[in-house]
């Protein structure tokens, strides 16, 4: 059969085997659009069924997750944990508490969770998990609650060797204790490394908070490098205000950049001036409360409900937010206004419109499995630094999470120029890239 013809053939099945996946097919697609000429120079990854095995999950995982709400309420929730691959290492990957998850949003992180852990070298498979909980208005009690209950299931798919979660979207530091808390007391074992992004104080890495948002900035500094192009005097806009967004406007604000506008789902903030910082993460990390109160606060500060940040002229947008934020339109927004560079803090943020219009127009496009990686990659070394009972320090630990970008960067730019891409179309690069590490170690390990 001819890579084509392969191809189509796997992608019609994917579509058949998972009816209703619309953010599935979307990041298969995406891969396996890719895929051609890394098939063609391997036939035996297309005899042994690599690509046939990758779109399935090895398991999958679904339950009911019961809890009790402050009114003495019962609240049911479904909770979810897509084991994908294990060719490289223990399936690893964050959980994401909102209420749009289902089955199909949970498959396309764990997929795309496969080539991003790839990219980073570490060692490590790919996985993903959540429940369609909304965290927003609930009490501390509340999250413990349903983090405690939602564990009482998980645990027993999980461990250091098997399966690490972290956070994700609406699960951050205080879910993750929780989480812990429970593992702990079910268990009764401190095994440090069954998840990552625990604080600081009790087996969490230094720089694994700011390491999603850190990563993105350094991926974006290495694109604009190849132009001859820094961060410094530049506009940026940086979408979300949550955990990816924030770290990546302090990194931005740190190498001389301007942060002009961020979001969260009511709305968007302009701040000329630049952004606060301490402000925005006052607001949105000690009080919760929505974005609107920053410009109630800042005089220099206008907030919309209408629109989107991404007609706000820019020279660099980061979109750090959620899947399918960042539209045709706004593409056509940003490369009208001039924008050089975008760099994925999130998971998939672009649609495939948007990426066409980005690329035509020549603009730096980092994708979010490169771009986003450095998150994952710092939990890889959280994981590390819990094997070995030891704690680097903040300054070592993000000079190997710097080293990690660069080199999925350059690795990124060799594999595309390699299967007759542009250098700059790291789209192609970073989807090879991946694909081949995990390709190898499956050719290798057999059919399982
Ligand atoms: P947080 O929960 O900390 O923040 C999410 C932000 O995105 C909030 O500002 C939230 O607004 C906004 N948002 C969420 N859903 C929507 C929506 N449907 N429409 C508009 N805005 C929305 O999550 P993270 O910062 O951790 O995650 C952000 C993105 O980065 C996700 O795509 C995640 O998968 C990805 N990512 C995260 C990593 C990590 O280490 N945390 C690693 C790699 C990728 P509001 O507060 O109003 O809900
Ligand atoms: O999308 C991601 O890479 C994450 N949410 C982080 C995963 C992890 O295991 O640190």
């Amino acid at each position: 059969m001819d890579v084509s013809t392969h191809i189509e053939a796997v992608h019609a099945e994917v579509r058949r085997r998972n009816p209703g996946e619309a953010e599935f097919h979307q990041a298969v697609t995406e891969v396996l659009s890719s895929l051609g000429p890394a098939l063609e120079r391997h036939p035996e990854y297309v005899s042994g069924g690599i690509v046939e095995r990758l779109c399935e999950p090895e398991r999958q995982v679904a339950f009911r997750v019961p809890w009790v709400d402050d009114q003495g309420a019962v609240r049911v929730n479904r909770g979810f944990r897509i084991e994908f691959s294990s060719a490289l290492g223990p399936y690893k990957g964050g959980l994401r508490f909102h209420p749009s998850v289902n089955l199909g949003i949970v498959k396309f992180l764990g997929f795309e969770q496969i080539f991003k852990n790839a990219l980073t070298g570490m060692g490590i498979g790919g996985g993903k998990g959540g429940a369609d909980f909304d965290p927003r208005g609930r009490s501390d009690g509340e999250i413990m609650r349903f983090c405690q209950s939602f564990m009482t299931e998980l645990y027993r798919h999980i461990g250091e060797r098997t399966d690490v979660p972290a956070g994700d979207i609406g699960v951050g530091g205080r879910e993750i204790g929780f989480l812990f808390g429970q593992y702990k007391r079910l268990t009764n074992r401190f095994e440090a490394g069954v998840l990552t992004g625990k604080p600081v104080a009790w087996g969490g890495s230094h720089a694994r908070t700011e390491a999603t948002g850190y990563g993105t900035v350094f991926f974006a500094q290495e694109m604009l490098a190849t132009r001859g192009k820094s961060f410094d005097g530049r506009r940026v806009v940086v979408s979300g205000s949550g955990n990816v967004a924030v770290y990546a406007i302090e990194k931005v604000q740190a190498l001389g950049g301007r942060v002009v506008a961020c979001s969260d789902s009511s709305g968007y903030v302009v701040d000329e001036d630049g952004i606060d910082l301490e402000l925005l993460k006052e607001i949105k990390e000690v009080r919760r409360a929505r974005l609107s109160v920053y410009a109630e606060v800042k005089p220099t500060a206008h907030f919309s409900a209408r629109g989107t940040l991404y007609d706000v002229p820019c020279d660099i947008a980061l979109p750090c937010a959620t899947q399918n934020e960042l539209g045709r339109d706004d593409a056509v927004a940003l490369t009208k206004n001039g924008v050089l560079a975008v760099a994925e803090g999130a998971n998939m943020p672009s649609t495939p419109e948007a990426i066409e219009v980005l690329r035509g127009a020549g603009v730096l496009f980092g994708p979010g499995k490169a771009a986003n990686a450095g998150g994952v990659a710092t939990s890889a070394l959280e994981m590390q630094q819990n094997a070995a009972r030891d704690q680097w320090t903040f300054e070592q630990t993000e000079s190997r999470l710097a080293a990690v970008m660069r080199d999925i960067h350059t690795e990124c730019r060799a594999t595309a120029d390699t299967y007759g891409g542009a250098p700059d179309d790291y789209v192609l690069g970073a989807n090879i890239a991946g694909f081949l590490r995990v390709a190898d170690a499956m050719a290798a390990q057999g059919i399982v």
